[in-house]
């Protein structure tokens, strides 16, 4: 039963834990939960390893949260995942339990899990709605993540089932924004192509390499988009049916690279760099479930990465490796 109501969590008067505050989406929780009445609780990893348990039974103990939303996370763009799957299936693995269970053992009132679009099989039918869950093969090259991931979600299921606790899932598709990784070596597509695209301008170079065919699908929301969605779905929803978080629209990976040039003010050309992979050929959410309890993702694509280019250029200097020339 999928129940929704205006009150249904108020966060007012809460202490609210955001694992993963560092990170693009717990900082972007952070922004968002100091529009709402609540206390906000963080840990860096200097005070808790959060794929420790000791260390995360401990800590929980000692700072007994009201809510907690777990956006602490390895995430990484295809060529990490596909070239670290220890990382993203173990790391993932240990903070998910380490925090589902810990918090559970103290009384957690409420818990928001994260989880990814790509939990879902590769050729499931699109958009995928959120019971393609579980029904076909998954994308070899995050099936690590994946894997992580869904346990994550069956976790907070199961601690529903047998001890009645509010624990929910939301799975956002691809994200992006301030606060990104804007490593090449393991960022994701939007933040690598706005850092070539730039750099590429700042030195004149006619021509951008972008991975594989510039043919697959991707959505993007907007960090900030998403930040909202998951303070929403805190706030009104309780349920154990999983719940996508997405804006509807995909484009091709070549239109968002021109999309970017026109956002960044580039005039070269791009290059297929057809010995890097594709991964899955499509991967839109069906956002019907979200959108019929009230909540719709405000900013399009090309405002959002407006002001995400504007966030990278006020923050070069402290962005790894990223050459402002
Ligand atoms: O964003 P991305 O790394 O992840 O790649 P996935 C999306 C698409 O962009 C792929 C292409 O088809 C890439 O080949 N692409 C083009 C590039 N140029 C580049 C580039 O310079 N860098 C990158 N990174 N991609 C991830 C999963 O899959 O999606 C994660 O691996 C997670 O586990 C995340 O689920 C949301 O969309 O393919």
């Amino acid at each position: 039963m999928t129940a929704v109501a205006d009150d249904l969590f108020p966060l007012a008067g809460r202490r609210v834990f955001v694992a993963g505050h560092r990170g693009m989406v717990g900082s972007a929780v952070v922004r968002r939960l100091a529009s709402e009445d609540c206390a906000v609780v963080t840990a860096g990893r200097d005070a808790v390893d959060l794929r420790r348990q000791t260390e995360v039974e401990a800590w929980m103990a000692d700072s007994r949260p009201d809510a907690v939303v777990l956006a602490a996370a390895t995430v990484g763009g295809i060529l990490a995942n596909d070239t670290r799957p220890v990382d993203f299936l173990y790391d993932n693995l240990m903070i998910e339990a380490n925090v589902i269970a810990a918090a559970h053992r103290v009384g957690v009132a409420k818990l928001l899990f994260l989880g990814s679009s790509c939990i879902y099989p590769r050729l499931a039918p699109q958009p995928m709605a959120e019971d393609a869950l579980l029904s076909g093969p998954l994308e070899p090259t995050n099936q690590w993540y994946a894997v992580a991931k869904i346990t994550g979600i069956k976790l907070a299921q199961a601690y529903r089932r047998q001890h009645g606790a509010d624990m929910i899932s939301a799975m956002p598709t691809n994200l992006y924004g301030p606060g990104d990784n804007f490593d090449l070596a393991g960022s994701h597509v939007i933040p690598a192509l706005l850092r070539k695209v730039h750099e590429a301008k700042e030195r004149g170079d006619g021509e951008v390499e972008i991975w594989g065919s510039g043919t697959p699908r991707r959505e993007f929301l907007y960090v900030d988009d998403l930040a909202d969605a998951l303070v929403f779905l805190l706030k009104h929803y309780s349920s154990s049916e999983i719940v996508n978080v997405g804006t509807g629209e995909d484009v091709t990976i070549l239109d968002l690279a021109r999309t970017v040039a026109k956002v960044v003010g580039y005039r070269g050309r791009f290059a297929l760099d057809r010995t890097k992979p594709d991964g899955t050929p499509r991967k839109l959410l069906d956002v019907s479930r979200l959108s019929t309890l009230g909540w719709h993702a405000p900013t399009p694509l090309e405002e959002g990465l407006q002001r995400t280019y504007r966030w990278v250029l006020d923050n070069a200097e402290r962005l790894r490796g990223f050459d402002t020339v």
